[in-house]
């Protein structure tokens, strides 16, 4: 990074990362091979003992990947960048690193489905632990603590009921109580907010939403502020072979540069769509952290920089309803998935947590009738019409 870190965001979206650029290229080469070249066999058990940093094989590092390592790396605040092919990945590398037979993790009971599903069928096979709470309590989570409890993983805003939970008093929670603090980043970016800055030790992104913002690739990267926890993750992300491959990182690279002026677009025309949402007579509650009605609206104030993109709201005609307007809006597209510049809706119960149990559900505050609506950067009014005219069939 040849400018520091004194650069803004928005400069550092397009400037930072490192790369060899021996012909001068205005753009990240894709470096698209899965082996590198050894000058020699000395050369080569240098490349292995890390006495020589030279490139060795894709799943180990990839001049493109690296890159991009470094770039998420610099917008984080963080030491360490460590790719992978999807954000699911992301969570397995960080469950296995950093959790062992006989460990107990508290989580927010609100997280991405598959997160919290594959701790509780999965995980759990080979011994450890989870309770779910709600991490917007501090009570919640102090009650939950045992003497093997080893992690502490929070979403915020969580997905899809848009809880906040206060980073600063959960790190110094976790590391009162021997804990790592592990934040899911996806909702935000860190455009927006950067965990490792209120004390987190390691975040990561399902960079299939913001940060690659377009719909078009499926991705995850983990970030820490120390090396070391760097290193055990970087191993086990390696070991697994659950690396990014360097289109994708090229892909991810390209979709960066313009995060600051999608979330500053998309977070103006969210705010305008929830407080449309809220006055409309047949809508129950919505949930923006930028509304005074959130009930964090002044915590989301302090620890993020803007409000986001991600509304969640539940029509007065409950589940039944929601799907009235699913199947009507016009513009707004019906898929699971967020972050990208186009409009998303979709019913969290019945999609992206229909594994998680229905009684989980509930306590999370997952209801039937909630609906997620993930804003892009098309004209506001012309979402509002959309949004109304499927609300008139209601
Ligand atoms: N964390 C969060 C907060 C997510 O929203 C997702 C995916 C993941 C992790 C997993 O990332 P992936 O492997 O898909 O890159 N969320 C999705 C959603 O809400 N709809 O479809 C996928």
């Amino acid at each position: 990074m040849k400018h520091g870190n004194k650069l803004g965001i928005n400069s550092r979206l397009i400037h930072a990362g490192e790369f060899e650029n021996p012909l001068g290229s205005a753009t990240v080469p894709i470096y698209q091979t899965s082996t590198f070249i050894f000058e020699n066999a000395d050369h080569g058990a240098k490349c292995f003992s890390g006495e020589d940093d030279g490139y060795i094989y894709t799943r180990i590092g990839n001049p493109t990947i690296h890159a991009l390592e470094t770039l998420v790396a610099d917008l984080e605040s963080g030491t360490d960048g460590i790719a992978t092919s999807s954000g699911m990945a992301a969570v397995n590398t960080i469950y296995m690193a950093l959790l062992s037979r006989g460990d107990h993790m508290i989580s927010s009971a609100a997280v991405y489905g598959p997160s919290r599903v594959v701790m509780e069928q999965h995980w759990s096979r080979f011994g450890v632990e989870s309770t779910y709470v709600n991490t917007a309590s501090l009570d919640e989570i102090k009650a939950a603590i045992k003497p093997n409890t080893k992690m502490l993983y929070v979403e915020t805003p969580a997905n899809p009921t848009m809880d906040i939970t206060d980073l600063r008093a959960c790190a110094e929670l976790a590391h009162a109580n021997n804990m790592v603090l592990v934040v899911d980043n996806t909702f935000c970016s860190p455009y927006l907010q950067r965990p490792l800055e209120m004390g987190a030790d390691v975040v990561f992104h399902s960079m299939t939403k913001f940060l690659n913002g377009h719909a078009d690739i499926v991705a995850g990267i983990i970030l820490t502020r120390d090396k070391s926890l760097g290193a055990r993750l970087r191993s086990m992300m390696v070991t697994l072979g659950c690396n990014m491959d360097p289109h994708q990182a090229y892909m991810v690279i390209r979709g960066i540069k313009t995060l600051g002026i999608r979330i500053e677009r998309s977070q103006l025309s969210a705010a305008k769509v929830a407080v449309y949402l809220e006055n409309h007579p047949k809508v129950a509650w919505v949930r923006y952290p930028g509304l005074p009605s959130h009930p964090q609206h002044e915590l989301a104030s302090k620890q993020m920089s803007g409000y986001g993109s991600m509304i969640s709201f539940e029509l007065k005609g409950g589940f039944e309803a929601g799907k009235i307007l699913m199947d009507n809006v016009k513009l707004a597209i019906l898929a699971v998935s967020l972050g990208g510049v186009e409009t998303l809706i979709q019913h969290p119960a019945s999609m992206t947590h229909s594994k998680v149990s229905a009684e989980a559900k509930k306590k999370a505050g997952i209801t039937d009738g909630l609906v997620r609506y993930s804003v892009g950067i098309e004209d506001v009014d012309d979402l509002i019409s959309d949004l109304e005219q499927g609300l008139a069939l209601v």
